[in-house]
């Protein structure tokens, strides 16, 4: 079995962006640790804080945005952090080549719960010549990310990577704290028969996902001819994980609870890394109006509509879209 390195060498990684990865996992493999030890390591529960966007803070989401705060600023290999747990962006070494958006700890509800939980990151170049402090920085469509994963923290820790060659799957091997390829290549299978969607927000779905959900419970009665499945984690990490192992369709659309937030996933760090992921194992990522990868961001905390997975399913889901 072979371990991360190599791997990633062989695919062409340069020396700094390996650098740059494996720091960004040894947060994580901190990370692994204190969720795994749980109510032990005392940092389950919230705290009295909000972050930006009004959610209520886990202490974990804080631990783990400092940890991997911390060790990035430190390491020198990045221009500048943009996290969901941070208000703006941080600016670093203003020297290094790369910029790194993450979310710390996305599922973050599951925490108590002992259920699963993981890291997203999103690798880019910071445009030559610009200014660490600048979040503008940031403002680049997701087709131009050098690097996308997660670490999943689940009964095992599991991390899913792509530099733009595919997306391979790495297991933590705690006995010796290496990532070890697991699956050379993810390929997600164009069909389908199980999708995954929050369905408590059924009456807040606009007109096109509202149809394409009823045909799919309609089953094999229905328009659609076939029995379907349904699975829904509450962490983006746990769902597309899936997903990238053994197909499916993952959707949190548009709608209308609270007119002022019509979208929950954050675009930077958690709809563009998981879309390079899912394209990268044959998948398909769009909002329903256009490629997730291809949209221009306006601001770091940006939420889009997200629709991805098995590229038939998902075109039979946008076809409802038009
Ligand atoms: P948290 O990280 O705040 O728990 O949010 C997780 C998440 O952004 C995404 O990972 C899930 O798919 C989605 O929210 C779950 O949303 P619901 O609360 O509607 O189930």
């Amino acid at each position: 079995m072979r371990r991360l390195p190599p791997v990633l060498i062989e695919d062409g990684c340069s020396r700094e962006l390996l650098s740059l990865i494996r720091t960004i996992l040894a947060a994580c493999k901190e990370i692994s640790f204190r969720v795994g030890q749980g109510a032990l390591s005392g940092v389950l529960g919230s705290t009295l804080d909000e972050n930006i966007q009004g959610e209520t803070q886990k202490k974990l989401d804080v631990l783990s945005n400092q940890l991997l705060k911390d060790i990035l600023l430190e390491s020198g290999y990045v221009k500048a952090i943009a996290s969901e747990e941070e208000d703006f962006t941080v600016a670093g070494n203003p020297d290094a080549e790369y910029i790194v958006a993450f979310d710390p700890l996305d599922g973050s509800s599951n925490t108590d719960i002992n259920s699963l939980v993981g890291t997203i990151f999103s690798i880019m170049r910071a445009p030559k010549g610009s200014d660490a402090a600048d979040p503008a920085i940031f403002m680049q469509p997701g087709h131009q990310q050098v690097a996308a994963g997660y670490v999943l923290y689940g009964p095992c820790t599991t991390l899913a990577l792509t530099i733009g060659k595919g997306t391979r799957i790495f297991t933590l091997d705690k006995t010796h704290g290496s990532f070890m390829l697991t699956q050379e290549f993810a390929k997600i299978p164009e069909d389908t028969k199980e999708f995954a969607i929050n369905a408590s927000n059924q009456r807040h779905w606009q007109p096109a996902m509202q149809n394409y959900i009823s045909d799919l419970l309609a089953g094999e009665t229905g328009p659609r001819g076939k029995n379907f499945n349904m699975r829904w984690i509450a962490a983006m990490v746990g769902d597309v994980h899936r997903v990238l192992c053994r197909g499916g369709l993952f959707t949190y659309p548009a709608d209308t609870k609270d007119p002022n937030k019509p979208f929950k996933l954050r675009l930077l760090y958690e709809a563009n890394p998981m879309a390079m992921l899912v394209e990268q194992a044959g998948g398909m990522a769009h909002t329903g109006d256009e490629r997730i990868l291809d949209i221009d961001p306006q601001e770091i905390h940006q939420r889009v509509s997200v629709i991805l997975g098995s590229k038939n399913e998902v075109e039979t889901c946008l076809g409802y879209h038009k």
